[in-house]
């Protein structure tokens, strides 16, 4: 076979020619629309092509164009777009303050060193093997994060009331809770903090619910607007669904008092609301776990129901191994069993069962107390560190004399920092001091470190300064 200098053969270049030729097109186009016509004799290309039996369709390689010509460019996604961006972006200088992910002081991500022990164990434990998890996943995995969110000593535990299943972290655990409702609960409404995590929308609604918000942000006092939420709650359809983020709310880092906790849920059991909580910061937003999980245990422990959809990207730096735990807590055991058979009939079509590395390291940690004790530790650290964040970027904005009182900074809890910078404030510190946030102006504390928190505040001070 002859071959060019580049290599290609002249057999594949021969055969390009000929089926870009004119002649060849009209007689593909003439045999499509059935007309029998020949303008020349059947092509030597055409002889030897090796799919001859195949009429030319819109699928096929040798015709017209793509069958997905039609399909529009997407846009990015607001929060993971950021990183895309960012990594586009040759500035020495540049910071990722977009996604909510864990950096240490030095800028990098984090393993923590209890994940890493229980990875070696796994590794070095010969009996481990591949097979498929079941469709609920490994059963060691949810009874540990059962007990994790609601208590060790939690009645609806002990009564064999709560269902969990491992799901694929916090974003396939509200994903398989969301479909299960849709299904087979009677009020298809969810309502969700406005504002919220920008996926819950799309996760809802995909998963066949219809979504509407109620009132969570005040931005005149960058707090809770508790007065509004509780409105809205008590005007929403009786048994509708409520989207509640555990601790840490994101995006705004404001979260209710005990005592505001205590009347949110007066009024949800007493309308018939379906609580469903989203877990994804517990131990992040105090550094206690128990502290983090206070508002979902007062809902379990009123032997009313609710959904817990838990996550360990983040409090146990597991992002990439996709390990989370949809729980639903019934009023009866019985009840938990059907809930659970239907549950394996949601997951099944979707995506068959688990992956077992993620939940395996979880599961290690979990069950065994000393390790459990180095995790809460590594947890509590991070948690410190972010905490420190908040403070070092308040003094900095304070030293500059930055107009405004940041003082929400130190309020806020959790990963993020709500700032109240606007969209044309947050192109400017991305575009001159190539700081990458969300529009919305969330800063991702975690991501944040005593060397560039004096590149932030001044990006910040710029960004009030110049652009109102
Ligand atoms: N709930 C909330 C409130 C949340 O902030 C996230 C992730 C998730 C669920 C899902 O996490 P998962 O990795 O599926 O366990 N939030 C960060 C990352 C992301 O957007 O995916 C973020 O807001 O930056």
């Amino acid at each position: 076979m002859a071959h060019d200098k580049a290599g290609k053969t002249m057999e594949g270049d021969n055969m390009r020619a000929e089926l870009a030729s004119p002649i060849f097109r009209l007689n593909t186009l003439a045999r499509h629309l059935g007309v029998s016509c020949s303008l020349s004799p059947p092509s030597p290309m055409e002889s030897q092509f090796p799919n001859q039996a195949i009429y030319p369709s819109p699928t096929a390689g040798f015709s017209g164009g793509s069958v997905f010509a039609n399909v529009v460019q997407a846009p990015e996604d607001p929060i993971l777009g950021v990183t895309v961006a960012y990594n586009k972006d040759p500035s020495r200088m540049k910071v990722n303050l977009g996604v909510g992910a864990y950096r240490t002081e030095e800028g990098k991500p984090l393993v923590l060193n209890v994940v890493r022990r229980a990875e070696q164990m796994l590794v070095n434990n010969p009996s481990r093997v591949k097979e498929y998890l079941p469709i609920t996943g490994l059963a060691d995995f949810n009874k540990l994060s059962a007990k994790l969110i609601f208590g060790a000593d939690s009645p609806a535990i002990q009564e064999n009331r709560v269902v969990t299943v491992q799901c694929l972290s916090g974003t396939g655990s509200l994903r398989v809770g969301g479909e299960f409702l849709a299904k087979h609960y009677h009020e298809r409404t969810i309502y969700i903090p406005q504002p919220t995590w920008g996926n819950h929308t799309k996760v809802f609604m995909l998963a066949g619910l219809s979504v509407k918000t109620y009132r969570y942000y005040d931005p005149t006092t960058r707090g809770l607007n508790f007065k509004g939420l509780l409105e809205d709650l008590s005007m929403a359809p009786s048994g509708a669904i409520v989207l509640l983020h555990a601790c840490a709310h994101n995006p705004t880092g404001v979260d209710p008092t005990v005592g505001q906790w205590e009347q949110m849920r007066l009024l949800i059991r007493s309308k018939g609301l379906l609580p469903f909580f989203d877990s994804a910061y517990q131990g992040f937003a105090s550094g206690s776990l128990d502290a983090d999980a206070q508002s979902v245990r007062m809902f379990a422990a009123d032997g009313g129901e609710c959904l817990t959809a838990q996550s360990y990207a983040k409090n146990m730096g597991l992002y990439g191994e996709r390990v989370g735990a949809l729980s639903i807590v019934c009023k009866y055991a019985d009840v938990a069993v059907r809930v659970e058979s239907q549950l394996k009939l949601v997951i099944r079509p979707m995506y068959s069962n688990p992956p077992i590395h993620g939940a395996s390291i979880v599961a290690t940690i979990l069950k065994d107390k000393e390790m459990y004790y180095e995790w809460t530790v590594e947890l509590k650290a991070m948690a410190n560190r972010i905490i420190n964040m908040r403070q070092q970027l308040f003094d900095a904005l304070r030293a500059r004399g930055t107009p405004g009182d940041w003082t929400h900074i130190i309020k806020q809890i959790g990963m993020f920092t709500f700032t109240g910078l606007n969209k044309e404030q947050v192109a400017f510190m991305t575009q001159e001091y190539h700081v990458y946030l969300t529009s919305d102006g969330r800063i991702s504390m975690a991501g944040l470190n005593s060397k560039t928190v004096p590149h932030l505040a001044d990006a910040i001070h710029a960004a009030v300064t110049r652009i109102k």
